[in-house]
């Protein structure tokens, strides 16, 4: 099953703004006239109905947006680099990689068209004109392009239904499953028959809900042991819980209780999802004879038991009416606090201020806008320098070299730039 995959996204870069002058005839010196760069492209992904599994990602890995272009001479601006879309079934939850722990969650594409941005394209750097002024009207700087954002992303496909059925193996979810829709799922009489979650679509009345078998669940799930917590992952998704236990078991209310538990240690919000619970198998002479028993059990507990055999479909409809019922009112109560817009997401907040920090004797300056605009300068001439130090001011690095404690002599680096103070 491709219900998880990892892959490598990157934005395109920014275009390079550009130091251009105009030539005109008649014009003997033009002023600036470089284009800034264009931005690069996002990586988006977006959910759609179409797209029924993740299998495509199995194949390929990394993925790219394209660059923006640089800018040119009079005045034109690089074209943006063009976003790359990735499509995804609807359902899928999109997680970014980390190395601690648990994946962050980006966004949950629950709804056909609804996108996220998981990496933003780099911005475009400035052509000269932009560092024009009074004093300086033959700019010879102008700004790189920004670097696009990579980042590691998971996305994992869940299952969307309303119902999810779970209970211990063998204690006839299956049979259940069978007896309510149209779904053939196999059903014997050892565990583990069923190893992933099967979809089945009930009819009640004029409506439809959709019922998903959850396999697998036992003692230790929420530690991997058995099919593993794979498909625990899948109860997340279901609004409501239909949760069978076997008639004929030792202790049906036991066996309810070490269930849930198993639900609250592999996610504690599992473990207050709305549960209808279900004994099964009262066909059988062996659980007829303990009805009023276990029925007691129960109620001592404060929890109204419903009671069916999936083998003879008795108490099926009703079983299926009470779950619709239920659903509509979660439902309700769901609707109420619901809207998820197309978000960006942002790991790091950028075009923060200049920092400086010592080593040595040296004072290093680390402020991006000014690397990208110093990497690409040729600082010998003293005319380029005398600009260069204009911005230096304007971006904040003087104030911030000073509150450090600079003084004149001492070294100060930015980027592969260094001078004396
Ligand atoms: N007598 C009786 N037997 C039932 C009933 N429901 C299920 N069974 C039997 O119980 C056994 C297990 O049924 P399944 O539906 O496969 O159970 P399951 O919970 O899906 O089991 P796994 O998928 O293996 O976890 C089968 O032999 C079924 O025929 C019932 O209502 N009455
Ligand atoms: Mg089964």
């Amino acid at each position: 099953m491709f219900d998880r995959v990892g892959i490598e996204v990157k934005a395109g870069a920014g275009g390079d703004g550009v130091i251009s002058f105009r030539r005109e005839k008649f014009v003997p010196f033009g002023g600036p006239d470089g284009g800034d760069g264009g931005d690069g492209g996002d990586v988006i992904i977006m959910a759609d109905s179409s797209v029924d599994s993740l299998r495509v990602f199995g194949r390929r890995r990394f993925y790219r947006a394209a660059d923006g272009k640089d800018g040119k001479g009079k005045g034109k601006h690089g074209k943006k680099g063009e976003n790359l879309i990735l499509t995804v079934p609807v359902g899928t939850v999109v997680l970014r990689k980390t190395q601690i722990v648990d994946d962050a969650l980006i966004a949950d594409l629950k709804q056909p068209g609804q996108q996220v941005v998981v990496t933003k394209g780099g911005r475009g750097g400035l052509g000269n004109t932009h560092f024009a002024s009074p004093t300086n009207q033959a700019p010879r700087i102008a700004q790189g392009g920004e670097t696009g954002e990579e980042n590691s992303i998971i996305l994992e496909m869940r299952l969307i239904a309303d119902v999810g059925i779970i209970g211990y193996p063998n204690v006839g979810k299956s049979t259940l499953l069978a007896a309510a829709s149209a779904a053939k799922p196999k059903i014997a009489s050892y565990p583990f028959t069923t190893c992933e979650p099967i979809l089945g679509v009930a009819e009640v009345g004029q409506r439809s809900l959709v019922l998903a078998e959850i396999p697998g669940l036992i003692d230790g799930a929420h530690l991997g042991r058995g099919l593993g917590h794979d498909f625990l992952r899948h109860i997340v998704r279901t609004k409501i819980l239909i949760h069978l236990v076997d008639g004929s078991s030792v202790s049906p209310m036991e066996d309810m209780i070490l269930v849930n538990a198993e639900l609250s240690l592999f996610d504690s919000a599992l473990a207050q999802k709305p549960q209808l619970v279900v004994v099964n198998k009262i066909d059988l002479p062996q659980v007829q004879a303990r009805l009023a028993e276990i029925k007691d059990a129960f109620s001592s507990a404060e929890i109204t038991a419903l009671f069916i055999s999936a083998a003879t479909k008795e108490g099926v409809s009703e079983l299926m009416a009470e779950a619709m019922k239920l659903l509509s009112q979660v439902t309700a109560e769901a609707e109420a606090g619901e809207k998820i817009p197309r978000k960006v997401f942002r790991p790091q907040p950028r075009g923060i201020g200049p920092s400086v920090h010592k080593e040595g004797n040296t004072f290093v300056v680390v402020a991006p806008e000014l690397e990208r605009i110093v990497a690409r300068t040729d600082v010998t001439s003293p005319g380029v320098r005398w600009q260069l130090k204009k911005q230096l001011a304007r971006l904040g690095v003087n104030k911030a070299l000073e509150k450090a404690g600079v003084k004149p002599g001492d070294k100060v680096r930015c980027g592969n730039l260094e001078w004396e103070w």
